[in-house]
């Protein structure tokens, strides 16, 4: 399985094998290329990067580190070795060989899939394109473009299955990612969170932090695919994912580290020019609700579907013990039909009796367990997050800051699922459209905090150097220290 990187494109799946794909992917690298200098990193076409590079898949020593110009990056296609005597390992096909073709049946579910994960990829790059140029160290900086050049090479992961399996529609649909643009009102990224503008370093941390932690989960679920390729393909694909969190969750500590010893200069963190706790926790319960909302529906006959057909599982699907899933059920607080109850009690004022102020009406419901499936996988979501809150808290505690962060609860917010159009508070308190409104700024960045934490976003470009709203890492990349010239 050793990487070939004396092809135009690397690859470790014998590409020279199979000339017609060898073609098609080759016919595909300009366009990419154009895309990734029209979309990718500002200005950045010039710079030397220190960045990784794959050179094996096994677990231990896959990376090579030196600097590249980010347009030379080897983006390549690199599966996990085949198992011998593989079988699906869930839903009506269990216990059958798992597939290295495409299931004639199945076919445009698994379309769907596949091109609903490679969409994400580019989207993240075209969110980032500009922070580069205001990032807070050079050591941040250098974090973000190697998050940008795993991202694009996670575009080629999926790009690969979708014309090595798909025929005439992958080749369409590996064109048409290349023209979709996250937020453009025309053509946009298909899921939300890759619409939504990353504007700000802080915003950038959470969506490592949040964002591509649904990608971990996504990931995982797709590893456990009876359609073989794709299973190898994500599971290469979440060894990179671990540095993308990372980024994020050290990102977020090391804010928050420094927000304790600001506090203690002045004990309004933003005269001492931080970011104050409660900014942070506005931040915190966008990027969360939103990245919440990339798990779908509570509900979802999509979900029973895949998990059916065997193409998408569970995360670590073998922790359970019933593969099946056909009997049992899941218990989750729903939304009562008709969806919205009168508001009860307190008085209120004549220009909210003319409309009535009407509110979410909660109950509790078994749905069967298939279904549930999205539900399930985002409770692994959650409990991943939490582990991350609780460590940045014990932060706060060191630091001597009486502040806490806390998850919002998952109703909150959310744009998609059985709680969408509806309010909630961010403690799951149902609210009524007048409540929300009165509130909303205290519970999601205003307009006078975007323009605070913009303020603050002032390059830092000099070797060891660091912006005074953050703290340095502990450690460097690759051994190397903090103070090394990761970008040139
Ligand atoms: N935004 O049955 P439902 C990553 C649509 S991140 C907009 O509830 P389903 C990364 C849905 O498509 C991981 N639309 O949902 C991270 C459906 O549409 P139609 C990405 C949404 O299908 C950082 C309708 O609502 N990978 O890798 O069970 C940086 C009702 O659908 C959203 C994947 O997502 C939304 N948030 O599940 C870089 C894996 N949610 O049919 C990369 C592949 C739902 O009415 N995707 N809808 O037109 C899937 O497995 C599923 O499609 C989803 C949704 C989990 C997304
Ligand atoms: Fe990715
Ligand atoms: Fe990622």
């Amino acid at each position: 399985m050793a990487i070939n990187y004396s092809e135009k494109i690397p690859n470790n799946v014998d590409l020279s094998g199979n000339k017609t794909l060898q073609r098609a992917l080759e016919h595909w690298q300009p366009g990419f290329l154009n895309w990734w200098s029209e979309m990718g990193p500002d200005e950045s076409s010039n710079i030397d990067v220190y960045l990784r590079t794959a050179i094996s898949v096994e677990t231990d020593g896959w990376a090579h580190f030196d600097y590249v110009k980010m347009p030379d990056y080897r983006w390549g296609i690199f599966l996990t070795p085949p198992e011998a005597d593989k079988k699906i390992g869930f839903g009506d096909n269990m216990g059958q060989p798992v597939w290295n073709e495409v299931p004639g049946e199945f076919r445009n579910m698994l379309r769907r899939i596949i091109v609903t994960q490679a969409d994400t990829e580019p989207a993240s790059v075209e969110q980032q394109r500009l922070l580069g140029l205001s990032a807070p160290s050079l050591y941040d900086q250098r974090n973000l473009f190697q998050v940008n050049v795993e991202e694009g090479r996670h575009l080629w992961a999926m790009v690969y299955i979708l014309q090595s399996y798909f025929g005439k529609d992958g080749r369409e649909e590996a064109d048409a990612l290349l023209e979709r643009r996250s937020g453009d009102p025309d053509k946009p990224r298909i899921l939300g969170a890759f619409n939504q503008p990353i504007e700000n370093w802080l915003d950038f941390y959470l969506f490592t932090m949040f964002t591509d932690r649904d990608g971990k989960y996504q990931l995982y679920a797709l590893s456990e695919s009876g359609f073989d390729p794709l299973a190898r393909t994500t599971k290469f694909m979440l060894t990179e994912e671990a540095h993308h969190m990372f980024v994020g969750e050290t990102g977020i500590d090391r804010i928050v580290l420094r927000t304790c010893a600001l506090s203690k200069e002045n004990s309004d963190v933003r005269k001492a020019g931080g970011i104050d706790i409660p900014t942070l926790q506005k931040y915190l319960n966008l990027w969360f609700s939103l990245s919440e909302d990339l798990f779908g529906g509570e509900i979802s006959s999509n979900a029973a579907d895949f998990f059916a057909a065997g193409l998408k599982g569970r995360y670590k699907e073998s922790q359970y013990e019933d593969h099946r899933a056909l009997e049992g059920s899941y218990r989750m607080t729903t939304v009562e039909s008709g969806k919205v109850g009168e508001a009860s009690g307190a008085s209120r004022d004549a220009s909210e009796r003319a409309v009535p102020a009407r509110m979410p009406v909660l109950v509790d419901k078994d749905v069967p367990l298939r279904t549930a499936m999205n539900e399930i996988l985002r409770d692994n979501y959650i409990d991943d997050c939490q582990r991350a809150v609780d460590k940045w808290n014990r932060t706060l505690e060191k630091g001597g800051l009486s502040d806490r962060l806390s998850l919002p609860h998952r109703r909150f917010h959310r744009k998609q699922g059985i709680y969408s159009g509806l309010h909630f508070a961010p403690d799951g308190k149902p609210l009524t459209e007048a409540e929300w409104q009165a509130r909303k700024n205290d519970w999601v960045p205003s307009a006078s905090d975007i323009a605070y934490v913009e303020s603050l976003m002032k390059p830092v470009t000099e070797r060891g150097k660091i912006a005074n709203w953050i703290a340095p890492p502990t450690r460097g990349i690759n051994g190397q220290a903090f103070e090394f010239e990761y970008v040139r």
